[in-house]
């Protein structure tokens, strides 16, 4: 890869791994198409003349930045085939429990560890291989677990470690596994690393994380939250042990504070505690945030412009830290090779050749990564009122399984904790509710990948019609309302804005049954829903056939069955505006998936008689497809 500077011009930083996922993901939050770059004046201009062509926008501190970020990240994704034999969870589903929401045993409103025991029947019957649980560790629960403040301890609302151990057991006895979130961009600041870190002055743990000495009114960068307000909260000499003041950085909440994994007694804490839980039996790790861990070193301030474009300012100095690679290295060299756990690390903001980096087999780094560029639309932000384009979707998963061969493994999400529901994102009217939990569950079952239902999507869950602000209960939404009421937004504006984007659309609890709160609990649940459960419920779902639920155990079972949808090729056949048609073969079989993206009837081509139905979520003629209709059919004849 050759060097990038500021003489290179842009279609040599396009040809840059990294360059490429930079420009892609700055055209996305504009809106412009990434053919943009492909442009012959474009790719010519040199980075040095960006400068003086935007009238400053971009200053030398951005193109400074971007040769350094590129220069950090020389290598070049390997595309050969990989050779390493099929892996249990390259053809697993894994499904997300949200534990809080997911169901409660002891009536104390709060989800609990053997709740999740109570429903195991219902995943089995449903046909996933892996569960992922969201933190159930010792927390104060500010952002409901991912504060962690004992990594070794089962927080006292979801439980006690022998039921955590039982759960296990029966995960396990169903041939079933289970993996944990593993929290290491940060603790609670209620933690004993970072209490023991505020006390002493010459504690040990004082290089776990971000410290810096200063008065109140010099914070050491101009960082910003992902939950509002600066990435530093500062306290004040009373309350340290120096009797000085200190400055603590947090990428997320104030009581989230960010540990500094350059410091070597830090990583080798992380690798025991990993291998600890690994010698209990889970069976791996989602890393939260993983790809923040790596923090440019001396903490520069973040370019003005990357902090408008991407709404956070500072986040080009961690999203992929000089360090990462490295890391990552270690931490499965050390703790997940050796039991040979899997790994999937949440990847905010990386695209997919950094992507191919990070997952890539023989690179030593992570198993697979989720990314995020297909939830929003382009130029859209989660916090956007708008309604979502599956053409979006299909463009983004066209270009993954295009672009990541056998030697990466895609992680196939759409729905998780952190984002509004996506048939509620697509298109919220009632009417077209069951049609969309079909076709999404098509897409994630069909294409190439490992697919991971967030809980309740299989259901058909929505978002909820929250009436105010007294119905969230998210820290990052309590926040940004504070922030945009603090700004001169109105209640009614401000509130317009959170429900949005929430990500309590996605917490709300699960319904099992038509009883009161939806079977999660006997007492008050810690949040409530709109109400729907009396019909959207799993118990109602099981005894109707044409469920969001049976189609998805359905589609679970053909995927399980068939090699061309566990690891065939896929070709798309139409991705003309509001279609979709792709084919899955392997050897001796063949699948067709037809897509009706649109909420209007549309002609489809008839295949003809060499093919069968085998899922259809809305019948018809076989040169129709009703609004956003799935058809899913196999070849039988020549
Ligand atoms: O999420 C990080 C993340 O990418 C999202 O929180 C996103 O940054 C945020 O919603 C702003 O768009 C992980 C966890 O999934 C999330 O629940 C935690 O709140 C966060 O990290 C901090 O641990």
């Amino acid at each position: 890869m050759p060097e990038i500077t500021t003489d290179s011009r842009l279609r040599e930083v396009h040809a840059h791994p990294l360059g490429r996922d930079i420009l892609d993901k700055i055209l996305l939050q504009v809106g412009l198409s990434a053919r943009w770059v492909d442009n012959p004046v474009v790719g010519r201009v040199r980075l040095r003349h960006l400068v003086r062509l935007s009238r400053g926008r971009v200053d030398a501190a951005f193109v400074d930045t971007l040769v350094r970020l590129l220069a950090a990240h020389p290598d070049v994704p390997d595309d050969s085939p990989g050779t390493a034999p099929p892996a249990w969870w390259k053809e697993a589903v894994f499904y997300q429990i949200y534990p809080r929401s997911f169901s409660d045993s002891d009536g104390d409103g709060i989800g609990d560890l053997q709740g999740i025991v109570d429903r195991l029947d219902h995943l089995q019957a449903l046909g996933v291989d892996a569960l992922w649980l969201s933190p159930i560790y010792d927390s104060p629960n500010d952002d409901n677990g991912y504060d962690i403040r004992d990594y070794r301890a089962i927080g006292a609302e979801y439980g006690s470690m022998a039921d955590f151990d039982r759960l296990l057991a029966e995960v396990h006895a169903r041939g079933m596994r289970l993996i944990m979130d593993l929290v290491v961009n940060h603790t609670s600041d209620e933690h004993a690393w970072f209490t023991a870190a505020l006390a002493e002055p010459d504690s040990p743990y004082r290089d776990y994380y971000f410290l810096r000495p200063g008065p109140a009114d010099a914070v050491p960068n101009n960082w910003t939250s992902f939950f509002s307000g600066p990435a530093w909260r500062h306290f004040p000499a009373s309350t340290t042990g120096a009797g000085q003041d200190l400055w603590a950085m947090h990428l997320f909440s104030s009581k989230q504070m960010d540990l500094d994994w350059s410091h070597e007694p830090l990583r080798a804490e992380v690798v025991d505690m990993v291998r600890w839980w690994l010698d209990k039996g889970v069976d791996g790790f989602r890393l939260d945030v993983v790809n923040y861990i790596s923090k440019d070193p001396g903490l520069p301030d973040g370019d003005a412009l990357v902090g408008e474009l991407m709404g956070f300012t500072g986040v080009e100095h961690y999203f992929a830290g000089p360090r990462l690679h490295e890391h990552l290295r270690q931490l499965r060299a050390e703790a997940f090779e050796p039991y040979g756990a899997v790994s999937v690390g949440e990847c905010p903001g990386i695209g997919s050749e950094t992507g191919r980096l990070l997952t890539g087999e023989g690179r030593g780094e992570l198993d697979m990564i989720f990314t995020f560029d297909h939830l929003e639309a382009p130029g859209k932000v989660r916090f956007d009122d708008y309604r979502y384009r599956l053409d979006h979707l299909r463009d983004h998963v066209a270009k993954y399984q295009r672009e990541w061969g056998s030697r990466h493994q895609v992680a196939l999400f759409w729905d998780n904790h952190d984002n509004p529901r996506m048939i509620s994102k697509v298109d919220p009217r009632p009417e077209h509710r069951v049609a969309l939990g079909k076709l999404l569950a098509a897409v994630q079952f069909t294409v190439r990948g490992t697919p991971f239902l967030f809980q309740g999507q299989e259901l058909g869950m929505v978002n909820q019609a929250f009436a105010s602000m007294a119905g969230l209960r998210d820290v990052e939404s309590l926040n940004k309302y504070a922030e945009l009421r603090a700004a001169g937004a109105d209640e009614a504006t401000a509130f317009g804005q959170v429900l949005a984007g929430t990500r309590d659309h996605a917490r709300v609890p699960v319904a099992w049954d038509a009883g009161p709160h939806g079977g999660f609990t006997t007492g008050e649940p810690w949040i409530s829903g709109d109400g729907d459960h009396e019909t959207w419920n799993m118990a109602a779902a099981w005894q109707d056939p044409a469920s969001v639920l049976t189609w998805h155990r359905d589609l679970i079972a053909l995927r399980r069955s068939s090699p061309a949808l566990l690891q065939g090729t896929t070709e798309f056949l139409d991705t003309r505006r509001g279609r979709w048609v792709h084919r899955r073969t392997a050897p001796g079989e063949e699948y067709l998936v037809v897509l009706n993206l649109t909420d209007a009837d549309q002609a489809v081509r008839d295949p003809g008689p060499s093919y069968e139905v085998v899922l259809d979520s809305l019948g018809g003629p076989p040169d129709r497809l009703g609004p956003y209709g799935a058809r899913i059919l196999r070849r039988v004849g020549d």
